[in-house]
C-alpha cells in the first residue's frame, strides 16, 4: 500500500494520474498547504523541502522497511520503476521520457508556477514579472507544441510519465488563462489525456480533498504559502 501525501494542485495531480492509470492501491493523506501541514515535523521528516507531493511505499520491491520519496518527478520515476509501466520500453525511449520529464520539472512547472504567482497571488502588480513569465510560458508551450507534431504523446506513441508531469501544468490558472489557440498539437494532446478515464478519476479527488478549491486565498492561507 502507498500513502500519498497530497493536495489537489498541479504537482499533486501528477501522482494521482499515475496511480489511477495503474490501479496501484493508495491512501490519500491530505496535506493542507493553506493550513501549514507541510511544516509539521512529521511531514518534514520525509519531505524536507516542505512541499507535497510525497509518498511512503509500505511494500517496496526489496521487501525492506517503508520507503519514502519526495519531489513529483522522483515519485513518478519510482512508481514507473516499481510497476514497469509508463517509462518507455527500451533505453532510447527511456531517454526520451526522462529528458522531457526533466524539462517539465525544471522548466514548464516552475515557469508556469511563477506566471501564476505574479498573475493570481502577488499582492501588487509587477508588469516586468508578468511579462517575463508570460513570454517564458508561451515559449515553453511552443516547444511542447512542436515536439508533439507527428507524435501522439511527448515521448512517442505511448502515454508516459513525461505526459503525466506536463498535463497538469497546461493552463492551470482559471483566473489567468492563456490563449492556447497558437498550439494545435498541444490542444489535441491535452484533449486526449483529458478524455482518459484515469484522468477523470484523478481530478475528481480535487473536490473530495479540498471542497474550497478555486476560491480566493484567505489571508491565513496566503501567510502559510508565501509568508515564510
Ligand atoms: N518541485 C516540487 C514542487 C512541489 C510544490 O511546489 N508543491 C507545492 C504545491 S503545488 C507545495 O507543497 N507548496 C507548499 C509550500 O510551498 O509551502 C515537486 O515537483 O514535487
Amino acid at each position: 500500500m502507498i500513502d500519498l501525501y497530497y493536495w489537489p494542485t498541479p504537482n499533486g495531480h501528477k501522482i494521482t494520474l499515475f496511480l489511477e492509470e495503474t490501479g496501484l492501491p493508495y491512501t490519500v493523506k491530505p496535506v493542507d498547504i493553506g493550513k501549514g501541514d507541510q511544516f509539521q515535523p512529521e511531514f518534514l521528516a520525509f519531505s524536507p523541502n516542505n512541499k507535497m507531493p510525497a509518498i511512503i511505499d509500505h511494500a517496496p520491491a526489496d521487501g525492506g522497511a517503508p520507503l519514502s520519496v519526495f519531489e513529483s518527478g522522483a515519485i513518478l520515476v519510482y512508481l514507473a520503476n516499481k510497476t514497469g509501466r509508463f517509462f518507455g520500453a527500451d533505453v532510447r525511449q527511456k531517454v526520451e521520457v526522462n529528458q522531457w520529464l526533466m524539462w517539465q520539472m525544471a522548466g514548464l512547472g516552475p515557469m508556469t508556477g511563477q506566471y501564476g504567482h505574479f498573475n493570481v497571488y502577488a499582492p501588487e502588480r509587477i508588469d516586468y514579472a508578468i511579462d517575463r513569465y508570460t513570454r517564458e510560458v508561451q515559449r515553453l508551450l511552443g516547444v511542447l507544441d512542436r515536439r508533439l507534431a507527428g507524435r501522439s504523446f511527448i515521448a512517442g506513441e505511448e502515454y508516459t510519465i513525461a505526459d503525466m508531469a506536463a498535463y497538469p501544468w497546461i493552463n492551470p490558472y482559471t483566473k489567468a488563462p492563456l490563449d492556447l489557440e497558437p498550439y494545435p498539437e498541444l490542444r489535441r494532446w491535452h484533449a486526449a489525456i483529458a478524455a482518459r478515464p484515469a484522468t477523470a478519476r484523478a481530478y475528481a479527488l480535487t473536490a473530495q480533498v479540498n471542497p474550497d478549491a478555486g476560491k480566493p486565498l484567505t489571508d491565513e492561507q496566503r501567510k502559510q504559502l508565501f509568508g515564510r
